[in-house]
């Protein structure tokens, strides 16, 4: 990573994410053609955290998208997490460096699912595309506020089933009610990504939101604070790891925790403690 790192920040990131279901890896597949027919390179990290039997939905990913792994200007990398999730967001980060530094054109980021690990996921995207689905009742309500809050461009895929009007709708509301401070409006497209209807029309409103990204200067804005995350996040990983090592290399961990436990120490005072000596 010491290496590639001077290589990165060349490519441009398109998150992709949304329920279980809603058509990502289709959608990302036909994103992905549409690029390699404008001559760009794609990489594509696909992440699925959900389960210990992901194993078969990273197949039926690669199944959906197997004409691109035949093409050398794609390059496909699914990272499975059999529960952990610990540190994901960063290996996603670090994953997205190494085809950034490879000389990708552009990057994919699929997650599947709404929680908090997504949003942290997608934060290493510069453009997010919430993919959404009509016919699931009030299912807007029931995701999580987070994504929708990510949200740059939301597609409402399986626009051939009935509710399209009414989710475009909720969306629409939801927009109204989230007036954030950045002056771009989300915009909403209507897709089938199984019958690639919609996918110039989508492409064109990620070619819009990069040039507004490249125009307010908000695209450097994130980056700073994507790298400043990272900077801190990894900081705090490598300071943890070596005041642990060290301690437990002390055998008195457990006697710390112990102490703790009776009340005869507290553990903010100990870490100050620890902390003044190490940094000293
Ligand atoms: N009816 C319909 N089905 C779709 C559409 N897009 C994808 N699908 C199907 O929905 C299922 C899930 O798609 P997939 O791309 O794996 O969803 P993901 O879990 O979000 O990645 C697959 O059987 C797709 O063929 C669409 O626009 N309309
Ligand atoms: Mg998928």
């Amino acid at each position: 990573m010491q290496q590639l790192y001077p290589h990165t920040g060349k490519a441009h990131v398109i998150g992709i994410t949304g329920p279980p279901g809603a058509g990502k890896s289709t959608l990302t597949d036909k994103l992905a053609k549409n690029y390699r027919q404008q001559g760009k390179t794609v990489g594509i990290v696909a992440v699925d955290p959900t389960s210990p039997f992901s194993g078969g939905a990273i197949l039926g990913d690669r199944i959906r998208m197997n004409e691109l792994t035949l093409d050398p200007g794609v390059f496909i990398r699914s990272m499975g997490t059999r529960g952990s999730l610990g540190g994901l967001s960063r290996k996603t980060a670090d994953t997205v460096k190494i085809l950034d530094a490879s000389g990708k054109d552009v990057i994919f980021i699929e997650t599947v699912g709404v929680g908090q690990s997504e949003v942290d996921i997608v934060k290493a995207a510069d453009t997010t595309v919430v993919v959404l689905v009509p016919g699931l009742g009030d299912d807007i309500q029931a995701i999580k506020a987070g994504i929708l809050e990510i949200g740059d461009i939301f597609a409402i895929n399986k626009a051939d089933r009935e509710g399209v009007e009414r989710l475009n709708t909720e969306i629409e509301m939801m927009l109204d009610l989230n007036q954030s401070s950045v002056d771009w409006r989300p915009r909403v497209f209507r897709t089938v990504a199984s019958r690639s209807t919609g996918v110039d029309e989508l492409i064109a409103g990620i070619d819009e939101h990069i040039d507004y990204l490249n125009r307010s200067e908000e695209l450097s804005k994130r980056r700073i604070q994507r790298t400043k995350n990272e900077l801190l996040a990894l900081l705090e990983e490598q300071i943890g790891r070596h005041v642990l090592s060290k301690i437990t290399s002390t055998g008195k961990l457990d006697a710390m925790v112990l102490s703790i436990e009776q009340r005869e120490k507290d553990p903010y005072t100990l870490v100050s403690e620890l902390l003044a000596s190490f940094l000293r």
